[in-house]
């Protein structure tokens, strides 16, 4: 009672509660149970002068205690009550802290234990996937270290066939350069073969040719000795042994005339070179070069330059009746080419070579040449070739001049201008018969060899032909 009186605190033990957190969030970690020891004060101090009664504080003061006295000490009661209480809320809040640190330091040391035992699981994994790792590791190095060395075996045998194999190509390469030294030395020997038949070719021709003119003569002989058998005037030994002699080789059909290079193509020559024809109107034979391997064959040749050898600085008379080489530079003449080209329809091509072997040609569908009378006009039409889009390289109807006969369109006199007898205009844009210039004297001649449309106006050309073919023949 004494205890009570001076406000000392009574014990009181008392369960509480633990939670950390809102219920329903904790996992068990945050709720825990203990007990926990609380002093509080006696909630019922007894008022002086009744210190017995627990409820004097709800009953009606009591008249042995001055009423001022009374308010005194319960006022005073207050004021006790209100430091214990205050006293009491200073320990809750230490309690509380000692609560929070305790359960603190409880939840780290539950955290680390939990995060050594995840790093321990882990560390294992860990180590199981690494020995595991190896063991795979280890397999897959030795597979790929047989896999290798089985490769470099390969590699070797390879290498080893592949030295094999170059040794074969050089004695391949080798073999063939000798073949191609012997094919060279081969093909030499054919070119030399070849020129040698063409010689021989033209030699056996000549000597036809000769035979022929010998038969017809023998012909005459023979018919006149046939006369005279008849006749019984002629000793018969002389006669049989002409005779004989003259058939031991067979006897020919009469010899055949030809116009031109076309017909002895339709006969049956195909080769290129030397042969006669007769030109009706003109009396006699003429040699003609005929092209017979290229275009179609049957081109009867009426003017041929190649190399200088002949010249075509000549007259009137000599261009009408023809000149030169027809086994090389020449030109047939130009009453023959009107007759020919009188009888028949007849085309013309141009062939043109220059110093760098540069070809060209011009082609006319249709080509005349007047009469003497007519100044050897030329008339053409129907051009095509690989030398300018037009015609006009001829100047259409002009006449042919020479030195000594001035037809051209110039008051100057063309032919002793640029050289040669042709067709000038004034003075026209070609003339295949100028002067022949070599190779490096060929440049800026205005007298040389000229087609302007190959080769510029000053260019002195190579090669030359002039061919005619009946149209359709
Ligand atoms: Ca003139």
């Amino acid at each position: 009672t004494t205890e009570r009186r001076k406000g000392l605190f009574g014990l009181m033990v008392s369960e509480v509660h633990c939670r950390m957190e809102p219920e329903g969030t904790g996992e068990g970690l945050g709720r825990g149970r203990g007990w926990v020891l609380f002093v509080l004060p006696d909630p019922q101090p007894c008022p002086p002068g009744d210190p017995g009664s627990p409820d004097s504080l709800q009953r009606d003061v009591s008249p042995a205690v001055p009423s001022a006295s009374l308010g005194a000490w319960r006022a005073q009661r207050v004021r006790q009550l209100e430091k214990a209480l205050e006293n009491s809320t200073l320990r809750l809040q230490k309690l509380e802290r000692y609560i929070q640190m305790n359960l603190r330091s409880k939840l780290a040391r539950a955290q680390q234990h939990m995060v050594q035992n995840q790093t321990a699981a882990m560390l294992e994994l860990g180590s199981d996937l690494l020995n595991e790792t190896v063991a795979r590791t280890s397999n897959v190095e030795a597979k790929v270290l047989n896999e290798t060395s089985r490769m470099e075996v390969q590699m070797m045998e390879t290498s080893l066939s592949t030295d094999e194999l170059e040794k074969q190509l050089l004695q391949q390469s080798n073999e063939l350069h000798r073949l191609q030294g012997r094919s060279s030395a081969l093909e030499t020997r054919l070119q030399a073969l070849e020129t040698q038949q063409q010689e021989d070719l033209a030699s056996l021709r000549e000597e036809k040719e000769q035979l022929r003119r010998l038969l017809g003569s023998h012909g005459g002989a023979l018919a006149v000795l046939d006369m005279h058998e008849a006749l019984g005037s002629t000793p018969n030994t002389m006669k049989r042994k002409k005779k004989k002699n003259f058939f031991k080789a067979p006897m020919r059909a009469p010899e055949q005339v030809f116009q031109d290079c076309a017909e002895i193509h339709r006969s049956g020559a195909t080769a290129d070179g030397v042969y006669t024809i007769r030109v009706t109107n003109v009396s006699e034979p003429k040699k003609v070069f005929c092209g017979m391997e290229s275009n179609g064959g049957g081109w009867t040749i009426i003017q041929r330059r190649v190399d200088g050898s002949e010249d075509f600085q000549r007259s009137w008379k000599e261009y009408k009746e023809g000149f030169g080489n027809p086994a090389g530079e020449y030109w047939l003449g130009n009453e023959a080419v009107h007759q020919l080209t009188s009888r028949a329809t007849y085309s013309l091509r141009v062939e043109l070579e220059d110093w760098e072997g540069q070809e060209a040609y011009a082609q006319y569908e249709r080509f005349q040449l007047g009469s003497e009378a007519q100044l050897y006009r030329i008339s053409l039409s129907g051009y095509n070739g690989s030398v300018g889009r037009q015609t006009g390289l001829f100047l259409q109807s002009a006449n042919f001049s020479t030195r000594d006969a001035d037809n051209d369109n110039c008051v100057c006199k063309c032919a002793q201008l640029m050289s040669g007898g042709w067709w000038f205009d004034a003075c026209g844009l070609s003339n295949l018969n100028g002067a022949y210039y070599q190779n490096g004297q060929h440049l800026r001649r205005m007298d040389g060899v000229r087609w302007q449309y190959f080769r510029g106006p000053g260019y002195s050309l190579r090669a030359t032909r002039m061919m005619i073919r009946p149209v359709g023949g």
